[in-house]
């Protein structure tokens, strides 16, 4: 044991003397305990031409095989860590079918922020944020992109006023350290820097809670997390 860890922290020195980066990938699978129930069904009733006289699914909460949960941010708190840099392509939130697409992303603070109107008819659509200024802006027709950005870190609830249906998120990344759980609840957070941090997952539904994660000089880290019914 005592040899193993000796030469664990030897080749830790010796990665460092080489001028290579210490770091590993946080792996693992969000999952939600117990029965999970039906997903909600949301009747549009407005603007039926354009929205659909079809139901469409709520996307609240999104259970799959072996209760796999999608869409939970997972957030490894980097002490010191930068924001990412805003990347120079543009975020894009699509109005199509009087819904929201993506439901949730995740974007860099800065980062250009395209709304598209899709659908040919009036949005309007509506923050929910406390540390960037809120807007609220109509999107008639003619209209087809409205560019905005978010400089800080938050998590922004969005909403259209026209649509009552119409919600999503999006969310301000503090540091570069970040992924979104897939359908099958996997995600993979590449290239943290080796240390001991807490790691915070967040599902707009199940809300907020916090994990630890040990990173070393390589490899994966595993953390697998689940959310109880609730
Ligand atoms: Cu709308």
């Amino acid at each position: 044991m005592r040899k193993t860890l000796m030469a664990v922290a030897a080749g830790l020195v010796g990665a460092a003397f080489m001028g290579q980066a210490l770091a590993g990938n946080v792996v693992g699978t969000v999952k939600y305990s117990g029965t999970a129930p039906a997903p909600k069904k949301i009747e549009k009733t407005k603007d039926t031409e354009v929205c659909g006289k079809v139901a469409d699914t709520a996307e609240d909460l999104i259970v799959g095989a072996g209760g796999a949960l999608k869409n939970v941010v997972v957030m490894v708190q980097v002490p010191g860590a930068k924001p990412p840099a805003p990347p120079t392509t543009p975020a894009v939130l699509d109005q199509k079918g009087c819904w929201f697409r993506p439901h949730i992303q995740i974007v860099a603070p800065g980062q250009t922020f395209n709304i598209v109107n899709d659908d040919g008819i009036l949005h309007n659509i509506h923050t929910s944020s406390k540390v960037n200024a809120p807007f609220n802006q109509a999107q008639p027709k003619f209209q087809k992109t409205i560019a905005k950005k978010f400089d800080k870190p938050e998590i922004v609830k969005l909403a259209c006023d026209v649509h009552n249906w119409m919600n999503g998120w999006v969310v301000v990344q503090a540091n570069p350290y970040y992924a979104l759980t897939g359908a099958d609840g996997t995600f993979k957070i590449p290239n943290v820097p080796a240390g001991t941090y807490d790691v915070k997952f967040w599902q707009e539904k199940l809300g907020e809670q916090t994990g630890k994660v040990t990173v070393g000089a390589s490899g994966d880290a595993k953390v697998d997390f689940s959310y109880a019914a609730k």
